[in-house]
């Protein structure tokens, strides 16, 4: 039996992301206006400790030294988001060029450290000034035209050195924080009823429409275009094959009338339409849609982003329904909480793959653990890298099984603001000391160096640490 290739295929592109937000700082420099986050961080008790995003890494100043890191890691890739009200801080109309002026010499940067830039258009920092004042932000149409104009300004700006791009990133997430409906939503703190939740979907969907639309007919460079949802990734709960029949459909499905699973946000996109058991599910809630919206939403995408952390177990009950697997007690989770999970990034990428047929990019992948400089000035995080280890021979195991994977962005490429646990979670490869802002590759930085370098084979060797 011919064995399989242990390195991943020729051009596959390793990189790291971050978004706006999480790690820019310089809130108020330059002309940048409050998103939603600025107005939600200021209200007592939101955040972990009262945190904000106010100085974050203060990346905005210090974009250089963190690109020259990237550059030592060998990256390939780096993926990033444009801050809305940065560039445009009303949302729409004026331009704040010293805003646009940043992610020109952030895009420089990147090209001249050889590192492809991967922009995202949003990252849930929506322009406080669309939302307040009664404009309703995501639930007003007229977001996907606002989109649009934010869009072509960034197109118009960019497209001359930037080729990959995304629209949305993890829309399950920002229209409402996550299942079940009724929970605390993330920014801008609003609640919100489910149906409601669905309507902004409806125009964040008509929004990336449009911003494709932008892209593909004013891009100067060739664009690869698509987004980044949540790849919710069921997977089996035992080696039985009902097990693995169960993982697939809810893969495929809207089993309960929440926003956790695929379809109800890929198959607009993708196959033009909403699926119907979603809409058995959601009932009265399913959002409404115009003549002609299925038209805007159903653009052409060049490729698929998922974001992928954890799991869900499945089997099938003695009814032959598909039914969530309760964790044994002691389930290795992360700092956050998070099951540990490899297997999802096998599972996820092939059953998502096998529906929709487009490459795929995993857009984010990472684990929030407890790091700390230790007395020798390092930080040691062999969980990571143990959690990296598995989760990307999974991986590597799912392009070995047809699953059509192009890159893998770790998140994140530092510690950062993690929205409502402030700075309480550490993603990052590259320390961050707050206070000092001083950087320090963790010991998984230079490990993931190493994979970078072997394009993967170093998978299977006994972890190589090397420090600084
Ligand atoms: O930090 C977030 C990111 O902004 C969106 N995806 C999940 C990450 C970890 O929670």
């Amino acid at each position: 039996m011919p064995t399989a290739p242990t390195t991943f295929p020729k051009d596959f592109l390793w990189g790291a992301a971050s978004s706006a937000y999480q790690i820019e700082g310089a809130a108020h420099t330059d002309g940048r206006a409050d998103s939603v986050w600025d107005a939600y961080c200021r209200t007592p008790g939101a955040i972990f400790e009262n945190h904000t995003g106010d100085t974050a890494c203060d990346h905005y100043h210090r974009y250089r030294e963190d690109i020259e890191l990237m550059r030592r890691l060998g990256l390939r890739a780096y993926r990033f988001s444009v801050s809305w009200p940065r560039v445009i801080p009303q949302g729409v109309a004026e331009v704040n060029d010293k805003g646009l002026a940043f992610y020109d010499r952030l895009v420089d940067a990147l090209l001249e450290a050889n590192i492809q830039p991967f922009l995202t258009l949003f990252h849930w920092d929506y322009p406080l000034a669309l939302h307040a004042g009664g404009r309703g932000g995501w639930l007003n149409r007229e977001s996907a035209d606002w989109f649009a104009d934010y869009s072509r300004v960034i197109v118009d700006r960019l497209s001359d050195r930037v080729a990959h791009w995304m629209t949305l990133n993890e829309p399950q997430c920002f229209i409402g924080g996550g299942p079940p409906p009724g929970n605390l939503p993330l920014a801008p703190g609003d609640r919100v009823t489910l149906k409601d939740k669905l309507q902004m979907w409806h125009h964040a969907a008509l929004a990336h429409g449009r911003a494709t639309q932008i892209i593909r007919e004013h891009a100067k460079l060739k664009p690869s275009i698509g987004y980044a949802p949540v790849g919710v990734s069921p997977i089996p709960a035992d080696d039985q094959p009902s097990s693995i029949d169960a993982a697939r459909i809810a893969a495929t499905s809207v089993l309960a009338p929440h926003l956790w699973n695929n379809t109800w946000f890929n198959d607009p996109i993708l196959l033009g339409r909403y699926p119907d058991d979603g809409l058995r599910v959601f009932a009265n809630d399913a959002p409404r849609v115009q003549p002609g919206d299925m038209e805007i939403i159903h653009q052409k995408q060049d490729f698929l982003g998922l974001n992928i952390y954890h799991g869900i177990p499945m089997r099938m009950n003695p009814a032959g329904i598909p039914e969530e697997a309760p964790r044994p007690p002691g389930y290795p989770r992360t700092a956050f909480g998070w099951p540990v999970e490899p297997e999802s990034l096998y599972w996820g990428p092939r059953f998502i793959h096998e529906r929709y047929k487009l490459p795929i990019y995993i857009t984010e992948n990472g684990l929030s653990n407890t790091d700390i400089v230790s007395l020798d000035g390092k930080v040691h995080d062999p969980q990571r890298i143990d959690f990296l280890r598995r989760y990307l021979r999974e991986l590597r195991r799912a392009i070995n099984d047809g699953a059509d994977v192009r890159g893998y962005f770790q998140w994140s490429i530092m510690d950062n603001f993690e929205w409502l646990d402030g700075y309480k979670q550490r993603f990052g490869l590259v320390h961050i000391d707050y206070a000092t802002q001083k950087r320090t590759p963790k010991d998984s930085a230079w490990w993931y160096a190493h994979i970078i370098e072997s394009n993967g084979a170093a998978l299977d060797d006994e972890p190589f640490l090397r420090s600084g």
